[in-house]
Formats: structure tokens, sequence, C-alpha cells
């Protein structure tokens, strides 16, 4: 139920930094032709820093390490995918369906290929109001048992910060803040948070994943890094829209895995596309990261 492509059991065999990348952003998190000319961008990226790109998505039914251009294009394009988490995999596999991956399948799947390091945007967390709704993303979970590691912007901004971090705490999952003690959060480069540990560089944070490693300890770690500061938003201006953007799901109903990319779209709307450019630019910022990081792994292997 899995195919990795030649480059990337070549890159893997070889011992090349590899860097894996979800696909959900693609067909639930941007919009068409921003999502795909991004998810392009964000591998050029990875090779221009000399390593090897992994785009991870489920075509009929098959879990594809490594897709093509035309595929991630078909991402961009095709109605219908499911947003797939790991409760989602075996249903998707089953019934032989297009599946994008969010972080926790995302995850998944890059450790049954055998690769640790994992770039995103931001990642999901707890929801505000989950004191109510539950509403806690797969993600967490997964960060807590999955040996792989995820490059991010901090959790989104839409989600209850100080929860997040309280959750990650308790199962286990070191937050990392490159080159900051707080922790960012996606538009906007800082919260207010403090981050558990403050990193500064690429090889640091490798030292760091290889000790988790050795000494057992499953598990992802969490590498938060700050959107640049050219782009970031300031707080007045997103929390508004935020807010504006959760009433309206709350007005509508919307639940469950439709909140993230709900969420996603609307702050787009209401920011006059300000967000998504936020968005695209964080992304290819912790590419960037990601790539040297996985560069220094491979020296400790
Ligand atoms: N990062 C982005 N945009 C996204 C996501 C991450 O910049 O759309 C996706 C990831 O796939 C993540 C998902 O796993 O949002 C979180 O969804 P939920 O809150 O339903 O767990
Ligand atoms: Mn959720």
């Amino acid at each position: 139920m899995i195919y990795i492509s030649e480059e990337i059991k070549k890159a893997l065999k070889e011992n090349k930094p590899v860097v894996a990348l979800e696909s959900t952003i693609i067909s639930h998190g941007m919009p068409y032709p921003k999502n795909v000319e991004t998810a392009l961008k964000v591998e050029e990226v990875i090779k221009e820093q000399g390593a090897v790109a992994a785009t991870i998505g489920i075509i009929d039914g098959v879990a594809v390490i490594g897709m093509s251009k035309e595929q991630i294009e078909q991402f961009g394009q095709k109605q219908g995918i499911v947003k797939t988490s790991r409760r989602d995999l075996p249903i998707v596999y089953a019934d032989k369906l297009w599946g994008a991956t969010t972080v926790s399948a995302t995850m998944i799947l890059a450790h049954q290929a055998g690769i640790e390091v994992f770039v995103t945007g931001g990642i999901g967390g707890v929801h505000k109001g989950a004191t109510k709704t539950m509403d806690i993303s797969a993600d967490l979970i997964e960060l807590s048992k999955t040996n792989v590691s995820v490059v991010c912007a901090g959790a989104k901004a839409i989600l209850d910060l100080p929860l997040t971090l309280e959750y990650l705490e308790t199962m286990g999952v070191p937050v990392l803040g490159y080159k900051t003690d707080e922790l960012p959060c996606f538009y906007s480069k800082s919260s207010g948070l403090k981050v558990d540990y403050r990193v500064d560089s690429p090889s640091q944070i490798a030292k760091i994943i290889h000790e988790k490693r050795i000494n057992n300890l499953s598990g992802g770690i969490l590498i938060t890094n700050p959107i640049p500061d050219e782009y970031s938003i300031d707080h007045k201006i997103i929390d508004k829209i935020i807010e504006e953007a959760l009433q309206e799901m709350e007005e509508k109903n919307i639940k469950g895995k439709e909140c993230t990319p709900f969420l996603l779209k609307r702050i787009t709307e209401l920011s006059g596309g300000k967000s998504l450019e936020a968005n695209i630019a964080l992304v290819l910022n912790n590419a960037r990261l990601g790539a040297n990081i996985a560069k220094e792994l491979t020296k400790l292997k």
C-alpha cells in the first residue's frame, strides 16, 4: 500500500538528506493555483539547500512517497480528496480513495519510508473551546509516538496556544524555538508564550533528534520557526479576523475536520489575501530550515 519513488529510494539508501512534505496543505489549506505553486516552490527550496523533497499523499489507495509534479498538480485541483489523518488511513486504503495526508498521517508514512524530518506550515493543536468540544488535533498525539520531527511556524493562530503547549508537555513532545525563546504563532512571529528550549543552529537540532533516537525515546520533536519579519502580521489585526472567522464557524455549525480548512479559507478572504501570503512565506522559510536539519542528521548516521 506504499510506493516510494525511485529518487527517494535512492536518496535514502545513500544516506542523502530527505525532507517529507504533506498534501493537506495543498488540497485543503490553500486555494488553486497558489497551492500548487507553493508546493512546487517548497520542493525547489529544499533542493536548493541540497536535500531531497518527498511530498506525500494517497492516490487510489496507494500511499505515494515522493509525488511527481503532475501528481502535485492533481492534488491541487481535484475535488473530493479525503483529508486523511491517522484514523482515516484504513478507509482510504480499503476504498482506494485519494487522500490528502495531514501532519499525523504524513508522519506515519514518512516513518514507514524511513524519513525523519518533515516540513509543514503550522501543526494542528487544541482548538479554542476544546474544554467543551474536545477538538484536539490528532497531530499532537502523533507527535508523541511517531519518530518524525516536524518543522513548523508554531501551532496555527486559530488554536488555543497555551492549551496546545500544555498538551504537548503532557504527551512528552519537546518544543524547540529556532532562534527564539517565544512560541511563534503562524501568521505572527511572537505569541508571548515561552518555548521549552531555544536552539540556534540546524546542527544543534540534529543532535537533539539524534539523542532522542539513540535513547529510544519514541515520538517526534516540534521545531518552531518564526515567520520572517516582513511577513509577520500584527496581532491586533489578525486576532480580530480570527475571532470573526470563529464566530462564523459556530453560526454555520462547522465541526470536526472541516474546521481548520474553513478557518484558513475565511481568514484569507477577510485579510484580503494577506494571511495566504504569510502562510506561503512561512512554509518556504520552514523548508529552508528543514533541509538543513536533514543535512546535519545525515552526518550523525
Ligand atoms: N499547515 C498549513 N496549512 C494546513 C495544515 C498545516 O499551513 O492546512 C494542515 C495540516 O495537514 C494539519 C491540519 O495536520 O492542517 C490540521 O487539521 P486539524 O486541525 O483538523 O487536525
Ligand atoms: Mn480537529
